[in-house]
Parts: C-alpha cells; structure tokens; sequence
C-alpha cells in the first residue's frame, strides 16, 4: 500500500522518463517564475507580449518534438504533452501561443517543407526569434476549411494569393505566415503558402475585445493580390491533409493543456474550501463540496491518463487521429465543467480576476471551440464508428 496523492492520483509521475520529468520540470518552473506573474495583468488589459515567444524560445520550449538540426529539443510527444499541461496551467492564451508556433507552424515547414525552408525559417522560429501564425479558418470556412476561398493563381516566377482568413492566433504579431489556399495550378487542391511580414497586399489587422483568451493576440490575415515566389510554396502536401496533420499535434497538446488548466482549477477550489468557513465548518467539510472535488479529481486523472497514451502512441508512431478527437474532446469538454464547477464554489470571489478560476473558464470556451469543436470531433469520431460521414 501506498499513501494516496491527491494531486497525482494514478501515478502518472512514475510512467515518465527522467528526460521527460525533466523538461516539464523545466516548463513548471518557467511558467510560474515568467509566465504567472503576468497573466492577470494581460488578460485584463488584453494584452499580448512578443517577448514571450523569446523567452519559450530560450527555454527550449517551442517546436521540442522537431530536431536537434534545427534548434530544437528532439524529444517525444509525451514530453510535448508535459509543457503544455504546464503552460496551459497558467493560460491557455499562453499554450496558444506555443502550440501555434510548435504543431502548426514549425511541424509544417518541418514536415511538407524543403531543405531550404527548414533550415530559413526553423531556427529562427525555434529561438522565438520570429513569431508564426496559421491560417486556415475563413470567414465563410471555420468546421469546413474544404469550403475555403482563399486562392494561388499561377505566374511567372510565383503565386499570388487573395483571400482573407479569420481568427488566427498570433497574426497581427506574426513574423512567418503558413497559409492554406485553393491552388488553381494544382487542379484547385488545397496547398500551403509560407508568406512573410511586409509581403505587398498581407495585413494581420486585430481582432478586438474578445472575452475569451485575452493574453493571446487574434487577428485576420488579408491577401490583396500578394505575390510570393515559386519557393514559397510547401512542396510535400497537396490537400485537406496537410492542415489537418499539422491539426493533429496541436489537438494532442491542447488535451494535455486543458487539463493543466483544470488542476489550476481543481487545487484552487480545494484551498478555498480549507480556508472559508461557512456554518461554522470550511466549505471542504460539507459532503457536496467534497463530491465536486471527488469529481475533478477523477475526470483530470482519467484524462491525464489517456493522454500519456495517446502520446506514448505518437511517439510510437501508431496512432489514429480519432484517438486524438478523443481526447481533445472529452479533455476540453471536462476541463470546462471543472473550470465552471471551480468557479462556483469559489462564491462571489469566483468572478474575480483576483482567484482567476473565472479566467480559465473563459478561456476553456474558446478552447472548446477551436482545433474542432467539441461536436465536430463528435462527428469524427461518429463517422469511425458508423462508417457513415454526418457532418
Ligand atoms: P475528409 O474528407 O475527412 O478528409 C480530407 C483529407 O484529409 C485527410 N484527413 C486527415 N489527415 C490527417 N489527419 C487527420 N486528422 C485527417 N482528417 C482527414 C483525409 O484522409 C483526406 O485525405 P485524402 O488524401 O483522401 O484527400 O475532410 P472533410 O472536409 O470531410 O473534413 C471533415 C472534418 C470535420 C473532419 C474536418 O473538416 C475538421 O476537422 N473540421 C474542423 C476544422 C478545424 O479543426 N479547424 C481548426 C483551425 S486551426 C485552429 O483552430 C487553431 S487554434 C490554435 C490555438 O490558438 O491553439
Ligand atoms: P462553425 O463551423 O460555424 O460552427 C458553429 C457551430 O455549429 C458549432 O457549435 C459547431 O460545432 C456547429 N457545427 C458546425 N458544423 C456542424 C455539423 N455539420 N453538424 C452539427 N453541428 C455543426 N483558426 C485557424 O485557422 N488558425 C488559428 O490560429 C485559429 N485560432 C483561433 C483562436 C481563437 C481565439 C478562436 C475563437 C478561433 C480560432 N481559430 C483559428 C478558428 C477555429 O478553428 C474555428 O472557430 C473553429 O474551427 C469553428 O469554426 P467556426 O467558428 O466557423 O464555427
């Protein structure tokens, strides 16, 4: 027998390796020395520091599963997993922040890029040097990107782009943009497009007052006939699957994230229950109390847990992205319900920045919505079931 941990209940710490340990070890520190300290202030003022990305960067904390070559940390997607949980802990603005950069920006020019490209763009982007966007969303085209209208028209020496994409994490700050776009050269199939800051015709405008992860910036990209050279051009993916593997990673991290804001959660309602007392006893001795917090804890462990598996398969190379839906989706929707229960029991002062459980709440609702919504990994995982596709 063993004494029971009430903040590790499985024993999830053991099932790691000591790298593994190590870096979110190294991610926990970083997110509270650096990251915790400012959050309440930027999401209050919504406001978004560049400076961040430079200090992930220095940490090694962006694009960690790409290689060595490129400035990176070569570790597993397990260890992807850990520094998100820790980030997302904080924010999930600031894990948008990551996970953007690592899984949507990063793992594409990794993966459907050139020689060339990589060794252009990975490093700088490794270093935080330069800060990455994704655009596949379209003001017409969110749970069906197939309906983008964004268009490359074949010219001499290039492509020029028109269209505009809508709700991207880190735009109107973005050095780098990988952007998805109906490609008439290419029988009109879907290809991806690096452009760059000051190409003639791109604008990130902002997207303000969001109520919702504020400490991440949100923009549109506009492409008003942008020329970019033939070299631009992601030359190994042709299709839905090329955004959609790079969706993949992100969708893992963001399962493990969320939970990282749920134990936020989790632990703060079980401190405020020790210290407010209420008919003469604290909170946590009363039985409904109790249950919420048997509740959380259960829903995080199970998650966290299928994660780890999840992840010990990517790493594996022997997953299916339904696993993926899987986890995102129940992770997410869990996480939500936590961060709503927290904020409950929290009374009043639950909707005060101050105890920040409102926060995450907020936060969890965007998450719940982007990198596929809750119902439409309903539908993917619906489809793998049936046979049969509902969307
Ligand atoms: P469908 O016919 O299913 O597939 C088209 C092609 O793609 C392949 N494919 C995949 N490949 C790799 N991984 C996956 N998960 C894949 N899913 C599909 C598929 O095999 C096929 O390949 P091929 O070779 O036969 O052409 O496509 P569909 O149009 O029917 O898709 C339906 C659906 C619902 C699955 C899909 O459209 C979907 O997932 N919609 C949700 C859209 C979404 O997630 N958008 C996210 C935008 S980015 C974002 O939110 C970033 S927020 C980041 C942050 O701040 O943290
Ligand atoms: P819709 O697709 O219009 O869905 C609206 C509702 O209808 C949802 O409840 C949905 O589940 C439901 N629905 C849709 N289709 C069906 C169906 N067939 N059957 C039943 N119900 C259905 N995108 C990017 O490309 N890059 C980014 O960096 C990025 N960052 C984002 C950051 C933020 C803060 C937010 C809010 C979004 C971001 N997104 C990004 C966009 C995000 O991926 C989309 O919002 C998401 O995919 C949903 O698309 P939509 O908003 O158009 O909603």
């Amino acid at each position: 027998m063993v004494p029971f941990d009430w903040e590790d209940a499985l024993g999830l710490d053991g099932l790691l390796t000591d790298d593994e340990r190590m870096i979110r070890d190294a991610a926990r520190s970083f997110a509270h020395d650096r990251l915790a300290p400012r959050v309440i202030d930027a999401f209050a003022n919504e406001h978004t520091d560049p400076e961040i990305f430079r200090e992930m960067g220095s940490q090694g904390l962006l694009g960690v599963t790409l290689p060595e070559d490129y400035g990176c940390a070569n570790a597993g997607y397990v260890s992807y997993g850990l520094v998100a949980r820790e980030v997302e802990r904080i924010d999930s603005g600031y894990r948008s922040m990551m996970s953007v950069q690592s899984s949507l920006v990063m793992f594409p020019i990794y993966e459907y890029g050139s020689e060339e490209q990589r060794r252009k763009y990975l490093p700088r982007l490794a270093t935080g040097e330069w800060i990455g966007c994704f655009g596949l969303t379209e003001p017409d085209a969110g749970s069906d990107p197939g309906g983008m209208r964004t268009v490359a028209r074949k010219v001499d020496s290039g492509y020029v782009l028109n269209g505009a994409k809508t709700w991207i994490s880190n735009a109107p700050i973005a050095d780098v943009f990988v952007v998805w776009a109906k490609s008439e050269a290419h029988g009109g199939g879907i290809r991806g497009f690096v452009l760059e800051k000051g190409m003639k015709g791109l604008s990130a405008p902002k997207i303000e007052n969001k109520v919702s992860l504020r400490a991440s910036i949100t923009g549109m990209i506009v492409m008003d006939d942008v020329f970019v050279p033939d070299d631009a051009l992601l030359p190994n993916v042709q299709g839905l699957k090329g955004p959609f593997g790079c969706l993949n990673r992100a969708r893992y991290g963001i399962s493990w994230g969320a939970l990282g804001a749920a134990e936020f959660c989790y632990h703060a309602a079980r401190q405020y229950g020790l210290d407010r007392h209420q008919f003469g006893r604290p909170l946590a001795g009363t039985q409904l109390y109790q249950k919420k917090l048997a509740d959380m804890l259960t829903e995080i462990t199970l998650g966290l847990h299928a994660s780890l598996q999840v992840g010990r398969l990517m790493d594996a190379g022997r997953f299916a992205p339904e696993m993926i839906s899987i986890v995102k989706r129940n992770n997410v929707g869990k996480a939500l319900d936590i961060a709503r229960m927290a904020r409950d029991m929290h009374g009043g002062n639950g909707i005060s920045g101050e105890y920040q459980v409102i926060r995450h709440m907020v936060n969890l609702e965007t998450v719940n919505t982007y990198e596929g919504t809750h119902d439409v990994h309903a539908l993917i995982l619906g489809r793998a079931i049936t046979g049969i596709a509902a969307f």
